[in-house]
């Protein structure tokens, strides 16, 4: 498709617009009259709430009325919408513990609010947070997932003994002791995939407003989607969802982060609706770290069976998921079902069983976070094949060619109940080998072993569903008005992927007109659909953009004929103009429109789509300092029919970053004694800079899906499953000399250092 457009297509078209500081976040959104909210936050991990006087604060210049959790429990505000709604081990369910949306009884984590004061500034309302005093009863705190499952560990809810949330299992338990019991050899890996913060560039932030009139709520809020904030805004309200408006227009960034409906909103409902005037808050990037969900959190040790020939027999995974303090709406469906969907990973495992736990912790709730616990299993998954691989002395490519899914296989039922559309295992494996010269790295580890380097070859075989939505269908309406304008309406919202540009060419190539005809319009209208979430946007509403405009074209047709007094059978389309076939009548798309607008609505069940890739890294350690540079990154990607290569790219290169990040320095720690959260600014959290990433060198090996109307299959997540297992398996490379078989994420230069040099010293 970008072929089409490749002439005139010069960048996105939404970037002169954010470029320019002509972007909408949420902190734009400045209402008349609004006041400003702060809320106080806990200092301390766990601790009951014994008393909150709030009479200094309520002094305080400017403020105007202060809230604290008796009034979150007054207003019914206990409840919150979660994505699980099937059954556990032995068909229990999720625990879901009320939370009421100011900590009432107790704090369970450092940043927990436990009040809002409303000011007419937000300097008063922040200053008069501070004149809150809270009287606490401290209670030991717990910040390990494995440590709260422990005997005698502090309790953080009545409602969930042990602290665990759900047990959960997928694949079956017994077909996997029969496999293991017959297996020549089982690699076993106990693997830690880090707690990170996806911090987006844009702060969290919210104004509200109440429409006395007919009892609505406008909420101009950062989000992925109007109508997840919606849903969940509802559930915890109980203000029905017809009565909540959300509105937004550009969102900085949000990688899942986005996608909740965070307690302050709703405590922003509240005093809106009370007090008569919008409320706002903005967030301040400290608040971010503390109370901005957090991603992946997995603790999962992995056991591969193989037989003599290196065949897989069978895996076992023991998985435990930190949630932290409370559940979000997301995470617990990303920490079980999202890995179980593709826990075969792109290999043929006759039988496969995994245990999931979910934890509370005294941490920041943990949400899905780009790939949401896909790029967690590809992870284990690839870790284990290298293992195994090392342990045979097989190399680790031909271990994956004895074990893809044969393309013959197709469309193939996994152990654990996915069915894997087609994918070309072995041809993108054999393309990227040839693409990143795998038989040539023996030649280059010898030269860097000259200039006192350890070089390390890294690779990944990766498949993961995308595609799943929470809402059956997907729909985009079009309106063709005067002026040639074609208005496409989205309940996605892009929050960085580019819809703007991708959905207008989806639109513009099917009715075959200019791209700066098209207009993307996300979130104006109350559609049914799916948010921007799950690498699922183009096929969902992407393909309902496609389906609306043939429509358009059908419907043009028909008015069309009834102008030129036709048959409408007798009418053709194309380039924006109707004409009588075999007749000179002709009638232009926007002429037609210029009567009266044309209105038409796309829409569709789209299925998940599987987009896989190969992706190849060499690293170079440096023994003298332990860093590792990242010498040399190929992918080669099948994320099916492309709709513009250079946003494809874009998006496979943020992800790859995000997985460096997490890889090589991002790292959320929390003291394991007080619980305080030790890396709550970016002076102690490392986010991954310019110079992580070289050039990445990419290949698209486009499979059109069969389980949407355009043959996509998402991307935008792809780059971080990928790039997390082959990262880490080339340093593992590199240092697998030295006899160093695993290390845990970070892999920062003070760890490599001293595990060089520990191996060193025997
Ligand atoms: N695309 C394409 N051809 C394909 C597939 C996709 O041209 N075969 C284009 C799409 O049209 C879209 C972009 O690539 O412009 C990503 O599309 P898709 O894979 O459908 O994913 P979504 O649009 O649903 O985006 C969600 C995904 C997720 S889940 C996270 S998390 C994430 C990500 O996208 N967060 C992001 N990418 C991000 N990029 C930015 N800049 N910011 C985020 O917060």
């Amino acid at each position: 498709m970008s072929d089409a457009h490749a002439h005139h297509f010069n960048g996105r078209v939404e970037d002169r617009r954010l470029v320019t500081g002509a972007g909408k976040f949420a902190a734009d959104w400045n209402l008349p009259g609004q006041l400003y909210a702060g809320f106080v936050r806990s200092d301390r991990a766990h601790a009951e709430i014994v008393a909150v006087k709030v009479d200094k604060a309520l002094k305080h210049p400017g403020v105007k009325r202060v809230y604290t959790g008796e009034d979150a429990v007054r207003a019914g505000y206990t409840k919150y919408f979660v994505i699980v709604n099937y059954p556990g081990r032995g068909g229990q369910h999720l625990i879901k513990p009320p939370r009421p949306v100011l900590a009432a009884r107790k704090v369970r984590h450092v940043g927990d609010a436990l009040a809002m004061v409303i000011a007419d500034s937000a300097v008063a309302a922040q200053d008069a947070a501070e004149l809150v005093e809270i009287e606490y009863r401290d209670l030991p705190a717990v910040v390990s997932a494995e440590a709260a499952l422990a005997p005698g560990a502090p309790q953080l809810h009545d409602e969930a003994p042990g602290n665990l949330a759900f047990d959960y299992e997928s694949g079956n338990e017994e077909s996997v002791k029969a496999a293991f019991a017959q297996a020549a050899h089982v690699t076993r890996l106990k693997l830690e995939v880090t707690r990170v913060a996806p911090n987006p560039m844009e702060l969290r932030g919210c104004t509200v407003r109440y429409e006395p009139k007919d009892g609505t709520y406008h909420v101009h809020v950062c989000i992925q989607g109007i109508n997840m904030m919606r849903r969940q805004l509802a559930a915890i309200t109980d203000v029905p969802e017809d009565k909540i408006v959300v509105h937004a227009q550009d969102i900085g960034g949000s990688f899942g982060q986005r996608s909740a409906a965070y307690p302050e909103y709703c405590m922003q409902m509240l005093a809106a609706k009370e007090l008569g005037r919008p409320v706002q808050w903005i967030s301040s990037r400290s608040e971010g770290f503390m109370t901005d969900t957090h991603g992946r959190a997995n603790t999962v040790t992995g056991e591969l069976a193989l037989d003599r020939d290196g065949h897989f027999l069978g895996m076992r995974l023991d998985w435990i998921a930190d949630m932290g303090g409370y559940l979000s709406a997301t995470g617990s469906a990303s920490h079980t079902r999202n890995p179980a969907t593709c826990m075969t990973g792109v290999y043929r495992i006759p039988a496969l069983y995994g245990r999931f736990r979910l934890v509370f912790t005294n941490t920041t709730p943990v949400a899905a976070y780009r790939g949401a616990g896909r790029p967690d299993m590809a992870y284990v998954m690839e870790r284990l094949v290298n293992q195994a691989a090392a342990d045979l002395k097989v190399d680790p490519a031909e271990l994956r060619r004895r074990n893809f899914i044969p393309k013959d296989a197709f469309p193939y039922k996994t152990p654990t109940g996915s069915t894997y559309e087609a994918s070309d295992l072995h041809g993108v494996l054999e393309r990227a080998l040839k693409f990143a010269d795998w038989k040539g790295f023996a030649a280059r580890r010898k030269k860097s072993e000259k200039a006192g380097k350890l070089r390390g070859l890294g690779i990944a075989t990766v498949i993961e569903n995308t595609g799943a939505g929470l809402y059956p269908r997907d729909q985009v309406e079009i309106e063709a008005g005067a002026n040639g304008t074609i208005d496409a309406y989205t309940v996605s919202q892009s929050q960085g992927q580019g819809h703007e540009t991708t959905f207008g060419m989806i639109v513009a190539d099917t009715l075959g007109v200019p791209l700066e005809r098209v207009r993307i319009r996300q979130g104006v209208k109350p559609l049914f659909g799916n948010h921007t979430g799950g690498s699922r946007s183009t096929a969902g509403a992407g393909s309902a953009c496609k389906l609306a405009a043939l429509k358009l074209i059908e419907q043009g047709k028909s008015l069309a004929a009834e102008q030129m007094e036709v048959e409408p059978s007798q009418v053709d389309y194309a380039n924006g103009v109707f004409q009588a076939r075999g007749e000179k009548k002709k009638i232009s798309l926007s002429d037609l429109a210029a009567k009266k607008p044309i209105n038409v609505m796309g829409e569709g069940s789209f299925g998940s789509t599987f987009p896989n890739g190969c992706h190849i890294t060499e690293v170079e350690i440096d023994p003298e300092t332990g860093v590792t540079q990242i010498v040399a990154y190929h992918a080669v990607d099948d994320c099916g029919n492309v709709i513009d290569h250079t946003i494809v790219e874009g998006q496979v290169h943020g992800a790859v970053a995000q997985g460096a990040g997490q890889i090589f320095s991002e790292h959320v720690v929390y003291d394991r004694n007080t619980g305080q959260l030790l890396s709550g600014s970016f002076m102690d959290y490392c986010m991954p800079r310019a110079g992580l990433v070289p050039e990445i060198h990419m290949q698209d090996a486009p499979l059109p899906s069969i389980n949407n109307a355009l043959g996509v299959k998402g991307v935008g997540e792809s780059g971080c499953t990928a790039s997390m297992p082959s990262l880490t398996n080339a340093v593992i490379d590199a240092l697998r000399p030295l006899g160093i078989q695993h290390l845990d994420m970070p892999l920062t230069p003070a760890k490599l250092w001293h595990a060089i040099r520990s191996a060193k010293n025997g």
